[in-house]
């Protein structure tokens, strides 16, 4: 894949954003990994995703993650890695699991914020479409199945709609695990963390995750990461 069509956002365009939109954060002078901005204005996922959990979910959460990577690399040699670099070199490494975590996660919801759109409409681009009918037989037993992974993903984690050699198959992972760590490229995520929905739906994350399925996943995006 050339870096033109990789829809992904970098860590290097991160630390290029970092300059433009984040530059003046003086707490931060050294920091590696930069916040991105979300893609779309926190109150445009609404009613599905309220401001609230957005704003909770980008700017304490997914900012938290950030802020602790770099307490944790600043300095050291790690610091030189992108953020795909990093999550490779750390992953199953047992000392290293604070630093995986932080750093999983900040990509996870990087990608997590692509995934939606506001503007979604069902339409879905004829590759991606193709692909799905390949290896589920329709779209609505994708959908099923991508649904039942994110509800039954046992305490925090994320589902994901993967490419596997030829195959596009469902998987769910626990915590910051992806399936960067294991080769896999994502297509799609959902993040059923409970910070991901308890203010807007409390405990009944099957609302959640039917909700998001049917009326904000970014198709779009699916089809520009099948590369
Ligand atoms: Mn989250």
């Amino acid at each position: 894949m050339s870096s033109e069509t990789q829809p992904v956002p970098r860590s290097g365009d991160q630390r290029g954003q970092q300059r433009s939109d984040f530059g003046g954060d003086e707490e931060h002078g050294a920091a590696v990994h930069a916040l991105p901005p979300l893609p779309y204005s926190v109150n445009a996922l609404e009613p599905v995703i309220s401001a609230k959990t957005l704003t909770f979910h980008y700017e304490k959460h997914h900012k938290g993650y950030v802020d602790k990577l770099n307490a944790l690399v600043g300095g050291s040699p790690l610091a030189e890695l992108t953020l795909e670099a990093l999550i490779l070199r750390t992953a199953g490494v047992h000392e290293q699991a604070e630093i995986f975590n932080n750093a999983a996660q900040v990509w996870n919801h990087t990608f997590f914020w692509h995934c939606l759109s506001p503007q979604v409409e069902g339409s879905m681009p004829s590759t991606l479409q193709k692909r799905i009918k390949e290896s589920f037989g329709d779209v609505g037993a994708f959908k099923r199945e991508f649904a039942n992974a994110a509800i039954e993903q046992f305490g925090s984690g994320w589902a994901w709609l993967v490419v596997d050699g030829g195959n596009l198959r469902v998987m769910k992972t626990s915590n910051a695990d992806g399936p960067l760590a294991v080769h896999l490229r994502p297509l799609l995520t959902l993040d059923v963390w409970e910070h991901a929905y308890y203010l807007d739906y409390q405990n009944r994350r099957p609302d959640y995750v039917h909700a998001v399925i049917d009326r904000l996943l970014n198709w779009e995006f699916a089809a520009l990461n099948l590369g």
